[in-house]
């Protein structure tokens, strides 16, 4: 498959001012009639033909003009047209089965429903069309179908007509008056029930609201709804962004490649982030529903209104709206719970990416295949960016620059350039230098130290960003870092500063301190780097007690730990040396178990040790195994050491009162992770305490936090619960996905073969990414399965890539990178992940997604 490059883009030839497309619909047969005007382009180099995009479509008929072609021909899957003049139209037919669409790309058939996906290359696959995104078209859509069998009929923006006609068909016509590209087309059709609403703008216009699941789902539609229109006010109030629509539609599917898709005015959820109760939703659930209906909610400005001019500028639609998520939902809950949240999964999913074989910058230079930069990097690391500039421009001068973004650009294709360019402008920044963000792959690694001479306390600062593929030599970025400087004896600070690090090499120095401070740096995590510094125990255990920077505090407790259990893995520790860093670490915990001032839902954040992925990211070569025993090993020790502060909690909180609010979730999360430090110390116990708590349990937090306990021991009430989840929920594919991940990703001895038995459950199968991911992404996070040391768990993820590859190619591809971490593996383990990487690769017919992604991880 051929490569594509950023640098070789080129405004399309043709416009195409308004598109006609008019289904008749079957689950087997769809014909689709696409009637689009085209026009030149004055702006692009001039071209005798037009290149329609197709893939894998059965061309029915062509006309110009509403008569033959002066010429056409097929380029691959493509359609290549001649037209001689400034002016035509070009109606095309084609035919699709549905229901023979694994990929779910294009118009596929979901339980008995019909929906489509677009992004970023699915509208090719139900017509030809210049199937990019910066060329933007006003469409009007029929859709004729069974009405029995579909009785719902949307698709984008207004609907301007319907009606019955013979043959027990009906009709609708949908016309979407602002234009958009193709990958924002949706169309669905299906026997689908409503939750209803509606929202009045800050203008006074009234937008219809709907969301639209099958029947039994209703009633757990409404924390989606009320989440809609909390978004759609935040984003009134906090970016001045009004809805534009009278009408707005979610529909829930579940089957899909992603979590939803932000289709103009038609959003399409994965019903995983639609439906919600206690019953069958855990509180993090009911999160991550609030933060993705937000964050589709949001697309349609910052990606619908300003769209992206190529797929290389991805990050300007999905960095910018991940972090308008983020601000949403740290202004919902609590904000610094939010941020360690999100910092947590940036270090243990994008520094990772950063540090391997698939390391590219937040805007690639170039792709094979553009599904394979939906990343962390793309995502994760985009909104930090975006986030770095909000810090050093302050919120006010922020919201000046996106308005003149929005304003600049409204109704554009966009770079990430323009976006830049209008922080510069807007919120009066020189971001000359800091656009190395954008080329620059890699995550930077901060040192620092710190000295006193005199009454002058020195902080020295350098930066190093280390090689990635394609990078061997980078330049120094702007790094912006917020500090305070402590007073070990009044434990206070004088005031926080922005300082930014901008060369190789800085030092900063601040007057009138009488003893050396200690360094509170990163507060906030204002940049996506790591610090290494050198600092006493002592020092972090201050901060851990002291820092009121929520994230600081959290930060110094975590490097407390991570110290630690680097050190340790390294091997050559004392029993004593070992003793005294395991008996710091708890006389913190204890602290922090102690402290009334901490809310339940902090007090959790700061009780979770630091993940074996960022374990294994800090450490040159990695050995999965010594992970684990050594993280294990202090989970075991801390739960000992603090038995009776554990129980104390786990007590507290199960009498807490029950509920959504803040506090009844504060004190499930304690709960679960008491009993996770009492089960690595006293499984017996563990196994009283987990069992109770199921049989009690009156939310699926609870139900769930006590399962994953008990899947990680042995014994009867392990299979007894297990079993009686799996009856509760059979019918419930949500819940069921989650017996799934327990199981898999349970500290038990044998998941190898637990995971190998759920792959021939019934209740599995390859075609729904959910049960896929539920089974295999949940058993690819774990050190003694999918690390054991035998290559088992790796053969088994090369199996599921070579068998789903040829059904759903881009889930497939989403496999790769576990396997793809091989280089920072100890060498018994690499080698093992490098054969089957190596035997993926010599798989006879690979689609373009996985190919690139092995090969890439080959290096
Ligand atoms: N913008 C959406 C991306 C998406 C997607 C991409 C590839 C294949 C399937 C997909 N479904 C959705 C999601 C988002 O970021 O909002
Ligand atoms: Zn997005």
């Amino acid at each position: 498959p051929p490569t594509i490059f950023r640098e070789d883009y080129a405004p399309f030839a043709w416009l195409v001012p308004t598109t006609r497309l008019e289904f008749v619909l079957g689950l087997e047969n769809t014909r689709v009639t696409a009637t689009l005007d085209v026009e030149r382009n004055p702006d692009a180099d001039p071209s005798p033909t037009i290149r329609l995009n197709g893939d894998g479509l059965k061309l029915i008929s062509l006309e110009c003009d509403g008569g033959e072609c002066e010429g056409h021909m097929m380029d691959g899957d493509d359609l290549v047209v001649t037209l001689p003049g400034e002016k035509h139209t070009l109606t095309i037919v084609t035919e699709l089965d549905p229901g023979a669409n694994s990929q779910l790309m294009g118009l596929y058939a979901s339980n008995g429903m019909l929906c489509t996906q677009c992004e970023a290359e699915g509208f090719r696959r139900i017509t030809f069309f210049p199937d990019r995104p910066d060329v933007l078209s006003t469409y009007t859509v029929r859709i004729d179908a069974p009405e029995d069998q579909f009785p719902i009929l949307l698709a984008n923006g207004n609907r301007t007509g319907s009606g019955k006609s013979e043959d027990r068909m009906h009709w609708s016509v949908w016309h979407d008056p602002w234009p958009k590209p193709s990958y924002l087309f949706a169309l669905v059709a299906g026997d689908l029930v409503a939750r209803k609403d509606s929202f009045t703008t800050m203008g006074g216009k009234e937008v219809d609201l709907a969301i639209w699941v099958r029947d039994g789902d209703l009633q757990r539609t409404e924390h989606a709804m009320e989440s809609l229109k909390r978004s759609m006010e935040w984003d009134e109030k906090v970016f001045g962004r009004e809805y534009d629509l009278d009408v707005f539609n979610i529909v829930a599917v579940s089957d899909f490649n992603m979590g939803a898709m932000e289709n103009k005015g038609l959003n399409v959820f994965n019903t995983k982030y639609v439906l919600a109760d206690a019953d069958t939703a855990t509180d993090g659930d009911f999160d991550a529903v609030e933060g993705v209906i937000a964050h589709e909610y949001f697309h349609n400005w910052s990606g619908n209104r300003v769209t992206c001019r190529d797929w290389f500028q991805l990050s300007l639609k999905e960095g910018f709206t991940v972090l308008r998520d983020q601000l949403f939902s740290q202004d919902m809950g609590s904000a610094p719970v939010k941020r360690i949240e999100d910092v947590r999964i940036l270090r243990s999913v994008q520094f990772p990416e950063d540090s391997g074989p698939l390391a590219h910058p937040i805007r690639p230079d170039s792709y094979r295949e553009i599904s394979n930069f939906y990343t962390a990097t793309v995502y994760n690391k985009g909104a930090e960016i975006i986030r770095m500039m909000r810090s050093m421009a302050g919120e006010t001068r922020f919201r000046e620059g996106t308005d003149l973004y929005f304003d600049r650009h409204d109704g554009e294709a966009a770079t990430c350039e323009d976006f830049v360019k209008a922080m510069e402008d807007g919120a009066g920044l020189d971001l000359a230098q800091f656009r190395l963000w954008y080329s620059q792959a890699g995550t930077p690694k901060v040192s620092v130290t710190t000295s006193l001479e005199g009454s002058t306390a020195i902080v020295d600062l350098s930066q190093e960003i280390p090689a990635t593929p394609g990078q061997d030599e980078k330049q120094p970025m702007p790094i912006p870092l917020r500090i305070a400087l402590f007073d070990r004896e009044t434990g206070t600070h004088r005031g926080e500063e922005l300082i930014v690090l901008d060369k190789g090499k800085v030092r900063f120095t601040f007057d009138g301190f009488d003893t050396e401070p200690v360094l509170s740096i990163n507060r906030g995590f204002t940049a996506p780097v790591g610090i290494e510094r050198d600092i006493a125990r002592a020092d972090l255990a201050f901060l851990a007690a002291k820092d009121d920077d929520p994230f600081a505090r959290y930060e110094a407790l975590q490097d407390l730990v991570t110290g630690h259990l680097v050190e340790a893995v390294g091997g050559g520790l004392s029993d004593s040396t070992r003793d005294e860093a395991r008996r710091a670490i708890a006389d913190a915990l204890e602290a922090i178990l102690a402290d009334e001032a901490l809310d339940d839902q902090m007090r959790g954040e700061l009780l979770i040790l630091p993940s074996q992925t960022y374990l294994a990211e800090q450490m040159l070569v990695a050995d999965p195994g010594r992970i684990f025993e050594e993280r294990e090993g202090l989970k075991a020790w801390l739960g000992k050491a603090l038995a009776s502060n554990f129980d104390a909690l786990y007590e507290r909180a199960a009498a807490a009162p029950g509920g959504r609010e803040a506090e009844a979730v504060g004190a499930r999360k304690v709960k679960t992770l008491a009993l996770s430090y009492i089960a690595a110390a006293d499984p017996d116990r563990a196994e009283t305490l987990a069992t109770r708590q199921y049989d009690a349990a009156d939310t699926m937090t609870d139900r769930q936090g006590a399962l994953m306990v008990l899947s990680g021991l042995e014994g009867l009430a392990r299979t007894d619960r297990l079993a009686a989840f799996y009856e509760r929920y059979r019918d419930n594919p949500l819940a069921l996905d989650k017996w799934f991940a327990i199981q898999a990703s349970s500290l038990h001895p044998n998941v190898v073969e637990q995971v190998k038995a759920l792959a021939e459950h019934p209740d599995f199968t390859l075609r729904n990414p959910n049960r896929v991911r539920s089974l295999y992404m949940a058993f690819a996070g774990t050190a003694q399965g999918f690390h054991a040391s035998s290559g088992e768990g790796y053969r088994m993820i090369a199996d599921l890539i070579l068998a789903l590859d040829p059904i759903n190619p881009q889930t497939a591809a989403r496999f790769v990178p576990p396997l793809g971490r091989w280089q920072r593996m100890e060498p018994n383990r690499a080698a093992l992940m490098k054969e089957q990487l190596e035997r993926i690769a010599a798989a006879p017919k690979l689609s373009r997604d996985t190919y690139e992604q092995v090969t890439r991880s080959l290096g």
